[in-house]
């Protein structure tokens, strides 16, 4: 049982450095007067906490007689069992939401974009122990502890701290991979995909027990893991007392039971809960899996801590989630995969899996502004995350399912961020603007130029080439504000792609910093073309596919040596899209062979067919020959003249000769 010492308390992030220490040593003065109070009555003590006002004891029915009557305490409650909040019974659907996916709904690449990844920062994991061998959390257990009322910790004992102290426990296959998986969630780091705080330090803090049989009713299996509130109250005062060398974001527990339809103040874990909000640190807590519209578990339930449920891909409530009121916030937390000890990963679901997409948001946003108060982090999540209303029952709560950058004011990415949202174009020039502020890194953006460091603020676009010749894309335009990169790739997916070309730089003297590539285009191909910032920097562009190719005339009618009736057209179709006032009387004419003076004709362009047409002003004589001639002049919609024969240099006009009926 927890027993609530008589002893004044204020949350100690509130209190002079003199008054904290008053503070303790009344809580210690009630503790050894309870102790005395209670001598030879049988008990035992089974946690003495060190800044808050209560004692965990193991006491005989006399001595719960003496409890209740002695003027050191003013409250005894249970000591509670909490289960690990995940749900066994979701379909282990393959088309789920990995963290490669609920990350960037969460925004968080959008913050590590800019830098805040969470580094320097650590969250603390109470939870079934973490597997720090795993490879997406190598180097990021700083601290470990074990608090086990049941002497399950790595020593056998109730209490370690230090190196191991926090590893996974191993008598139950379902509920020890728990902490790993959550761990992954709010700090790993991985080469494709990562949790949300991927610079992130974590402790582990191992705050279960084994059970067997009737504790382990209700449960999936037996033996199962369990969690003492007194266990849950260590853990939180060992985190609170290693703030000053560990700069903790936020706690995580992704436990609790029960049902509570308002607030649950009187829990014992409110004060250890309030002295971490006091330090700035937010307890993220889920609040079970019940599916309840108006309830939640505790310690979710405790008003100063920061309670999560749990979110489809879809931004729906998740159907086991509990939700009510008074809850903080929504996040991700169906079929998120994520790591399990041992080195692999597994989908879980849960609110278990909610929680700790919170935990990490706090990592980047303490990072963007370290001194940020638990209210401030916790209002600006709210007010600008998306409103998702719960549609499991009538007049259900509309609650904020995170964003985590615009809580930060960092701009979304662009629509075209990620290669499988290009923006896609055809035809033979195109020109747009576009801007990479608020673009992110994708796995498996491609290695441009010269340097792995500047895959980082990509964008993209997509040509299918309407056909094979040269081109040049670029970004040269006085439109294009800042150092741009620029690649070109064939290929369908990240990670298989094949350069075609790529550069830093390449314009003209005066834009220094714009991109120029030029390709020989194969026609039906489709090109990647990424738009990146040297080193980092962002800004708006504009990028330009520019044909090469010369035009020319790929058909005529009539043909060359054919025959026309003398009230015929003479039309001349081009190889590609021309610019229309180009064509006319003076760049397409005709003439009477051996003779120098052009016909009087008018000559019309259709863009839709790119054919010419010239009407002579009069019928043209019955058995003579003429000759038809398209200059160079005509350029295409590049700007590239007529150029009848590619293998001759310069540009060389049509000409050809036909006869009248
Ligand atoms: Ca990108
Ligand atoms: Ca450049
Ligand atoms: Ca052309
Ligand atoms: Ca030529």
């Amino acid at each position: 049982m927890i027993v609530r010492l008589r002893t004044d308390f204020v949350p100690e992030g509130r209190l002079s450095r003199t008054e904290a220490a008053d503070q303790r040593d009344g809580i210690e003065s009630a503790q050894a007067g309870l102790q005395e109070h209670l001598r030879g009555t049988g008990y035992q003590t089974m946690r003495e906490y060190e800044t808050i006002p209560y004692i965990a004891l193991d006491a005989s029915p006399r001595a719960l007689q003496a409890i209740e009557r002695s003027a050191f305490a003013t409250d005894v409650v249970e000591d509670h069992l909490d289960e690990a909040y995940v749900d066994e019974s979701a379909p282990q659907d393959l088309d789920a939401p990995s963290l490669a996916q609920s990350t960037p709904l969460v925004q968080a690449p959008s913050m590590w974009a800019e830098g805040f990844t969470g580094s320097g920062r650590t969250v603390a994991v109470l939870d079934t122990g973490v597997d720090s061998a795993h490879p997406f959390l190598s180097g990021k257990v700083v601290e470990e502890a074990c608090y086990s009322a049941s002497s399950n910790c790595p020593n056998g004992r109730t209490s370690q701290t230090g190196p191991g102290s926090g590893v996974p426990c191993t008598y139950v296959a379902s509920g020890c991979p728990h902490g790993t998986h959550v761990a992954g969630i709010a700090a790993g780091r991985g080469s494709t995909f990562s949790g949300v705080a991927k610079g992130a330090s974590i402790m582990s803090v191992q705050v279960f027990s084994r059970f067997t049989g009737s504790s382990c009713a209700g449960y999936s299996e037996d033996p199962c893991a369990l969690s003492y509130t007194s266990d849950q109250i260590a853990g939180l005062e060992k985190v609170f007392s290693l703030r000053s060398t560990r700069n903790f974001s936020s706690v995580n527990m992704s436990l609790g039971g029960g049902r509570y339809i308002s607030n649950c103040d009187t829990d014992p874990r409110k004060q250890i809960i309030d002295n971490l909000r006091s330090a700035s640190i937010a307890t993220v807590i889920s609040p079970g899996n019940d599916g309840y519209t108006d309830a939640v578990g505790a310690p979710a339930c405790i008003s100063s801590a920061v309670s999560v449920g749990s979110t489809t891909k879809f931004d729906t409530v998740s159907s086991f989630s509990n939700s009510a009121s008074f809850l903080s916030l929504l996040a991700p937390g169906d079929l998120i995969y994520s790591s399990v000890p041992g080195g692999g990963f597994d989908y879980f679901s849960g609110t278990s899996m909610a929680a700790p997409h919170v935990t990490g948001a706090w990592a980047l946003l303490k990072h963007q502004d370290p001194p940020a108060s638990v209210s401030t982090i916790l209002s600006k999540l709210q007010s600008k995350g998306l409103a998702v209303t719960d549609n499991r029952v009538a007049g259900g709560v509309t609650k904020s399912r995170i964003r985590i950058a615009d809580a930060a004011g960092i701009p979304p990415p662009p629509p075209n961020d990620n290669f499988a949202n290009a923006r896609i174009f055809s035809g033979y020039s195109y020109a747009a603007n576009g801007t990479n502020v608020g673009a992110t890194p994708e796995g498996g953006d491609p290695v441009k130029v010269s340097s792995s460091s500047y895959t980082n603020r990509t964008v993209w676009y997509q040509w299918k080439a309407p056909f094979s010749g040269p081109v040049e894309i670029d970004t040269c335009s006085y439109y294009t504000d800042f150092d741009t990169v620029l690649g070109v790739y064939t290929g369908s997916a990240l990670g298989s792609l094949t350069q075609t070309a790529a550069n830093d730089d390449g314009c003209e003297v005066g834009n220094r910093n714009g991109s120029r590539v030029t390709l020989m285009a194969t026609k039906d191909t489709t090109y990647h073309i990424l738009v990146d910032g040297y080193a980092d920097s962002k800004g708006n562009f504009t990028v330009e596919v520019v044909d090469k190719l010369p035009p020319k005339v790929a058909s005529t009618n009539p043909s060359s040596g054919g025959k026309v009736a003398p009230g015929a057209n003479i039309k001349a179709t081009f190889s590609e899209p021309m610019q229309v006032n180009g064509v006319n009387a003076t760049t397409y004419k005709l003439k009477k062979a051996g003779t120098t003076g052009f016909l009087g004709a008018t000559v019309t362009y259709d863009p839709a067919t790119r054919q010419a047409t010239l009407n002579p002003n009069n019928n043209l004589r019955s058995g003579s020959t003429y000759i038809a001639t398209v200059t160079t002049d005509p350029h295409d919609e590049s700007g590239n003249p007529l150029d009848q024969n590619a293998s001759v240099d310069g540009y060389q006009p049509k000409t050809w000769k036909f006869s009248v009926n």
